[in-house]
């Protein structure tokens, strides 16, 4: 995508992108950041994002897939760097499913034998 969309001046992940909010970085590259969860649910709980400005991953796969593989091949190195390579890859998308940060991101969970819980 050529014309990638500027910073949401008020959203979170944005600012982290930025480095206006402080983040655990474990991976960067020219397009996508991954930076440890605040509030861990695994051993291993990383955020990976674009750092360009995406709502939920419906609206990434739509506008820049390239993108999001990207964001999904940079979730596979860090779970085969930081654990065992075995992990799970989940998008929120929309606040009934739980999303709280309207900046797409995949969490990265690993680290141990991860129950089945969603609902
Ligand atoms: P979700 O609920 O899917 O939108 O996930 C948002 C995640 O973001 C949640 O697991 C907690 C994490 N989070 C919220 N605020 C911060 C923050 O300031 N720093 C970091 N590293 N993670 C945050």
């Amino acid at each position: 995508m050529t014309n990638a969309p500027a910073a949401s001046a008020n959203c979170l992940f944005c600012k982290i992108v930025a480095g206006d909010v402080p983040a655990d970085v474990v991976a960067s590259s020219e397009r996508v950041l991954a930076f440890r969860d605040i509030d861990p649910k695994a051993p291993l709980h990383v955020l990976v994002v674009p750092k360009a400005h995406h709502g939920d991953v419906s609206v990434l796969a739509a506008a820049d897939p390239s993108l999001l593989a990207e964001v999904v091949a940079t979730a596979d190195e860090v779970a085969t760097e930081l654990a065992d390579g075995q992990y799970r890859l989940i998008f929120n998308s929309g606040p009934r499913a739980g999303q709280s940060v309207f900046h797409v991101h995949g969490h990265v969970v690993g680290g141990a034998r991860l129950g089945w819980t969603p609902a």
